[in-house]
């Protein structure tokens, strides 16, 4: 069964799902986007979680408890930063999200919100960040729900174009 992907326009830390992502950096130190929003909707018990794992590679995800969250999980999802696109951020990034798909379904959930992890603070050219999240998890989803939470229209209709190609 292929992965049932959609986009919405939505604050990620209010949707009701087994795991949310977040775009967290390599210390798992909290920080601002969205990652200050689902640490301060989840609690202070999130931050102290993140200190116990202590770290995740660039390219990798890391899972904890939601805690205060209506969703049962945070997946803390290390995106790369934009340096132009010739220190393999394209692989970090399918990285990221083959990584957070993976820890889904080792902890037994089915569904999944992601934020357009690395096009923020980081700096990822959006166009090219949506293709590989729909891409990826096209490729790793199968037999998940996968909803692709926009924080604005503009990305929301990158997505829309992504999912109908
Ligand atoms: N719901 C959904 N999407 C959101 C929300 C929200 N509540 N808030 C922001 N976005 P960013 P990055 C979108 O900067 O580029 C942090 O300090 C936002 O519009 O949050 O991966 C971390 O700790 C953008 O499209 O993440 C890291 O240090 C997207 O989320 C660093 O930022 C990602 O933007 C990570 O930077």
């Amino acid at each position: 069964m292929p992965a049932t992907m959609r986009a919405l326009l939505a604050d990620i830390t209010t949707l009701d799902v087994d795991a949310v992502v977040t775009a967290a950096n390599d210390r798992l130190a909290g920080g601002g986007g969205v990652d200050g929003a689902i640490h301060r909707a989840a609690g202070p018990e999130l931050l102290a979680a993140c200190r116990r794992i202590g770290g995740c590679p660039t390219g990798e995800a890391r899972i904890t408890p939601g805690f205060r969250l209506r969703a049962r999980h945070v997946i803390h999802a290390v995106g790369p930063v934009w340096r132009g696109g010739g220190q393999g951020e394209a692989a970090l990034l399918a990285g990221a999200y083959r990584s957070s798909l993976a820890l889904l379904r080792e902890a037994g959930g089915a569904s999944i919100a992601f934020p357009a992890i690395s096009t923020g603070i980081y700096g990822y050219p959006k166009d090219e960040a949506t293709r590989i999240a729909v891409s990826t998890c096209r490729e790793h989803g199968a037999g998940l729900a996968v909803a692709f939470a926009c924080f604005d229209a503009a990305t929301l209709a990158l997505y829309e174009k992504e999912l109908a190609a």
